[in-house]
This record gives structure tokens, C-alpha cells and sequence, in this order.
């Protein structure tokens, strides 16, 4: 018995555990929606306002879940509209399908209305992309989608199925799939046993060694072995952004975030000591490492632990290299160093801490108007419990809330798109993290010029009664790069500024719960309770402009 390719689709997706789709309809996606509406599937279809927010929402949802996270749109505009999150969703190694209708095989080339190459456009920014010629193709095509997403370095695919592909037969027989390719990582890699014992060597010479973590730990679920192995060598843990949740942050141990977005002298000052530093699921790129100078190159022997081949040794000469996944290859240094278990020395990390928190500290205290951004740091950090999962956007909140918002747990509790640093990914990434994680409260932090970039989806959030709560730094100017013109262009400031918007009541107007607050001593009451409502809340705090805020970086161009 035969299956349509449209009902091939939504088995193939079924047959890999998917809960939920994020998408928007059209005219070429019609035979897969009537799919949708008429199989028994119990998946569920988030419809969005613009196929860039499905593409974040299955983002967010991906990198919470630890399942790969689905979005659809059709063809034309809304292969033009999901690649941006598509991309994002790569470079970030987090696995993430995207799907494109598309016209006909048979259409092709005629000059039909939509047509555009999805196979080229997707090719260079997915890790995997297909286009479907035939409906028999649909079952493999789907199956090797789903390895490559979450097999090596998790990664995004792309998938445009043509409109007469979906209504074409599929053999039923062949549309299975295997269910532990839906959840990532889904293939470790063990590491060369030669270099594991090469790594524990220079570990056991190491007088101060450092571990910088990216990714790579939290999306391999290894931080037990991670700080099983630094409290074996007494040795601090630092993080890039997307590595926080390696540890807990106020472990003895964490230094926090070091580099030039979320870094500050003081955790700098902790890798510039280092005379070993391992690097683990981590590109070691231009801002964890402020361009390349910490650790200052030659001076340091390195460790580098990733499933990527290709990223180990990318940036730094490498005295050992591990290619594994990171909770074998952490697993398996703890075994080698079995015997070894230094007592802990955290002094001088506790000091610097002290140091870096002192300084915010004096600033998140301050009851000045407009409300400075470490205030709204340090309110929803009381506000919130440790579980609750933040999303920030770039601008004032990633580096203010990566820096100082301390996370509590293990695990992805705090992130950002920090591949691409797109304005306006977090509301609908924390969307899509409340269906990954619902059973937890989750907010977006977001500048206003991300505000503008998203507010279309505030609908969706209403009309899904989902309980997330967005907070707006409102200042007015796209605050980060007038600083930037403050900093490096003698105040020269151009083009920065735009016009005042009353977030909350925009919020209002769509169905969402707002406040707007002004008074610092008014904020933690009003995050308090947009935090504690059933539905989603709004919280517009009008603050200090950036360019007069202490930015807590150490160079502006990344
Ligand atoms: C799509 C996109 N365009 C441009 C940028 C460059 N950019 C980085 S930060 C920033 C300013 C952010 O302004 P806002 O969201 O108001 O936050 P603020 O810096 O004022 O806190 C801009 C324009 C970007 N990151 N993403």
C-alpha cells in the first residue's frame, strides 16, 4: 500500500520522535498541511508570523530539549525568510530541520511564481541540505537528514519538497526511521586512546592548568565529567558564551565567561595565568580569545577536545589533539589521572570574582534614572530560580546578562545566538524553549532595536498563551555600536538613534500582560509578577543608554 509524499513527510518525522513543528502555510506547502490536519500524528503545529521566528523557536527549542527542532515554511520568500535562522541553527551546532515547500519538478525552470534554487541557497550555510525530485526519495532523503543533524557536530538541514513530490506515492513499507536520530548527540565518537594518555601526561605536569569550555560540553551532557576532571587538578573552568552551563557559576571552580563580549579583565587575568590550557568543544574564535591574545599564543601548551576534526588545532598550535565527543574524551582523562587528586586552590580565582562583582555590584545597586542595565541584571537574577532558562539578544543583554547573571545549574539555562548575533532572535527562541522545556519559567531579554525586529510574534504568543516574559531595555538607539562610535570614533556618533516606543503598551494592543517601569525600586516588584503570570508578560524598563553605561568589555570590534 502506497502513502502520499505529504503523508510520507509527516510519518517520517513522526518515526523520529517529533512533538512539535514551527511554520507559517502557502500556496506549495498546501498538500502537506492537509497531511497534517488529517493524520493522527499528535504532533503539534505552531503556526508563527514570519518563517525567521519558526526558524529561532525550533532553534530554542533544540537547544533546551536536546531533540531536533522543526520548521517548515514554503517556497520563494519562505525559504528566503527560514534561512536565517537555519544558519544560525548551524553555526551554532545546534540541530535543526528546516523544510521548504517548493514548486513542482515539473514547474521548473518556466519561470514560476516562487521558484528559486533552495539547493544552492541552502547549500554553503546547512550541513546537510537535499531537494526532493521523486516522493519514493522522501523516506532515505529524511533518515540521512536526521543522522546528519545530530550525528558529529550537531548541525541544521534543509529539505525543499516540491509540490507534485508531496502528492506523489510512497511505498509504506519503506517509511521508518530510527528514533535516537530525533535526539543529538546521537553518535559519540570515542577519542585515540595515544592521545588521551599524551593529554593526561601534560595535565599531570601542568603547575596551573585552565579549561575553556565552549558548546561542546553542555550539548554532549558532559559536565559531570568536566568537573569531576578540574577537581581532580584543582583547575578553573572558563566558558564562552555558549558554553555556560558547563558548570555552575558559583562553583569554586567557574570563572565565568572570558573574552571580549561577556569577559572582563578579571577572567582574562585567569587564562593569562594558565601555562596548559585545554580547550573542550570549543572554536576558540575571535571572541572567546579577544582576537587570538588570551591565551597569548606559544605560551601556553594546549589541549583540544572536539568532535570536529577540523576545528581542533583551526586556531592554535596544538600540543595534543582529541577528537572525540566530550564526554568520552573527559571520561576517559578522568580515568587516565585516576590516581590523581590535587586539593582545591581557588584563592586567587575567588579573588578575581570578588573583584569583577565588586565593580557591578556598586552599578546594580544604583537607583539612578534611567535604570542602568546592571540593575536589570541583577533584579531578574532575584527574581528568577535557578531552573528558569534566559535568552538574551545581542546588544546590552547578551554581554551584561553573560557576564553577570550568575547560572546557578548545569545545563542550558542562559543563552544566545552567538554565531550570527541577529537583533531580534530571543523572544521567539524562548518560545520555542517553553515548548522544549515547559515545566520551567522562561524570558527574553531584548534591546529595542531587537524589540522592532520581532514584535510580530507577540501574536503568537498570545494566541498560544504561552507564559514566557520578555524584557525590553528600551534606550532608543541601537545603544551597542553608538558605543562603539563613543569608543573608537571620538564620539562621531551617525545614524544611531531612533524615536521612542512605549513597548508595553504595543504589548498591550496585541493581548500581553505589560509594565512599564522607570523607578529602579519599582523593577524587582514588576518582574516579579510578570514573572509569576499564567500568560505572557511584557516588562519595558527605560534605561540608561549603553554609550553611558560601564561596558563590561574590553575591545568593541569582535
Ligand atoms: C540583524 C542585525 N543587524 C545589525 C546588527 C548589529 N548590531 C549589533 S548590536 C546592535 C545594537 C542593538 O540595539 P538594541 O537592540 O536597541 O540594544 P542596545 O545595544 O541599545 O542595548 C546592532 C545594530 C545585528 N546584531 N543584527
Amino acid at each position: 500500500m502506497n502513502l502520499s509524499g505529504a503523508e510520507a513527510v509527516v510519518e517520517m518525522l513522526k518515526a523520529h520522535g517529533v512533538e512539535v513543528i514551527f511554520g507559517l502555510c502557502g500556496d506549495t506547502s498546501l498538500p502537506l498541511y492537509d497531511a497534517l490536519a488529517r493524520l493522527p500524528h499528535g504532533m503539534r503545529h505552531v503556526l508563527t508570523r514570519d518563517e525567521r521566528h519558526a526558524a529561532y523557536m525550533a532553534d530554542g527549542y533544540a537547544r533546551v530539549s536536546g531533540k531536533v527542532g522543526v520548521c517548515e515554511g514554503p517556497s520563494g520568500g519562505g525559504a528566503t525568510y527560514l534561512l536565517p535562522g537555519l544558519v544560525e541553527a548551524n553555526e551554532s551546532s545546534v540541530p535543526v530541520l528546516g523544510i521548504n515547500t517548493d514548486v513542482s519538478v515539473a514547474s521548473r525552470g518556466r519561470f514560476t511564481l516562487t521558484e528559486l534554487d533552495q539547493k544552492a541557497l541552502m547549500k554553503p550555510l546547512t550541513k546537510w541540505n537535499a531537494v526532493l525530485d521523486r516522493s519514493a526519495d522522501i523516506p532515505r532523503v529524511f533518515r540521512a537528514a536526521f543522522d546528519a543533524m545530530t550525528s558529529g557536530r550537531p548541525g541544521a538541514a534543509h529539505i525543499a519538497l516540491p509540490f507534485d513530490v508531496q502528492n506523489g506515492p510512497v511505498e509504506r513499507s519503506d517509511v521508518w526511521g530510527d528514533p535516537s536520530l530525533g535526539l543529538y548527540p546521537s553518535r559519540r565518537v570515542a577519542p585515540d586512546p595515544f592521545y588521551v594518555e599524551l593529554a593526561a601526561k601534560l595535565l599531570r605536569g601542568a603547575k596551573r592548568p585552565v579549561f575553556i569550555c565552549g558548546g561542546g560540553p553542555v550539548i554532549s551532557g558532559a559536565q559531570d565529567e568536566l568537573l569531576e576532571l578540574a577537581l581532580r587538578l584543582s583547575a578553573p573552568v572558563a566558558t564562552t558564551i555558549s558554553g555556560q552551563g558547563s558548570i555552575p557559576e558559583e562553583h569554586a571552580l567557574a570563572v565565568g565567561v572570558v573574552g571580549s563580549n561577556g569577559g572582563t579583565p578579571e577572567t582574562r587575568s585567569i587564562v593569562d595565568q594558565a601555562d596548559l590550557v585545554v580547550f573542550v568543544g570549543c572554536r576558540a574564535g575571535s571572541v572567546t580569545t579577544e582576537r587570538w591574545r588570551h591565551p597569548v599564543p606559544g605560551k601556553v601548551k594546549v589541549v583540544h577536545i572536539d568532535v570536529d576534526a577540523q576545528t581542533v588545532g583551526a586556531n592554535y598550535r596544538v600540543d595534543v589533539p582529541l577528537v572525540a565527543d566530550a564526554k568520552l574524551a573527559l571520561a576517559a582523562l578522568n580515568e587516565a589521572l585516576d590516581d590523581l587528586r590535587r586539593p582545591l586552590e581557588s584563592s586567587s580565582l575567588a579573588k578575581a570574582k570578588a573583584q569583577k562583582f565588586a565593580g557591578f555590584n556598586a552599578l546594580a545597586s544604583s537607583d539612578d534614572t534611567p535604570i542602568k542595565p546592571e540593575r536589570v541584571v541583577a533584579e531578574l537574577s532575584k527574581a528568577l530560580d535557578a531552573d528558569a532558562i534566559v535568552v538574551a539578544d545581542p546588544g546590552t543583554p547578551c554581554p551584561y546578562l553573560s557576564a553577570y547573571y550568575p547560572v546557578r545549574k548545569s545545563g542550558r539555562t542562559l543563552f544566545s545566538n552567538r554565531a550570527h548575533g541577529a537583533l531580534g532572535y530571543s523572544l521567539s527562541a524562548a518560545a520555542g524553549a517553553h515548548y522544549g522545556r515547559p515545566s520551567v519559567k522562561t524570558v527574553a531579554v531584548m534591546g529595542d532595536g531587537s524589540f522592532g525586529m520581532c514584535a510580530g510574534e507577540l501574536e503568537t504568543l498570545v494566541r498560544c498563551k504561552l507564559p514566557i516574559t520578555l524584557v525590553v531595555i528600551r534606550n532608543a538607539v541601537y545603544g551597542w555600536i553608538k558605543a562603539g562610535q563613543k569608543t573608537g570614533y571620538g564620539g562621531r556618533y551617525f545614524s544611531v538613534d531612533f524615536g521612542i516606543t512605549d513597548h508595553a503598551k504595543v504589548a498591550e494592543a496585541f493581548g500581553v500582560k505589560s509594565w512599564k517601569v522607570e523607578d529602579p525600586l519599582k523593577l524587582g516588584a514588576a518582574l516579579k509578577e510578570a514573572i509569576a503570570f499564567s500568560g505572557p508578560t511584557l516588562v519595558d524598563v527605560v534605561c540608561q543608554p549603553l554609550q553611558e553605561a560601564r561596558a563590561p568589555v574590553s575591545e568593541w570590534v569582535a
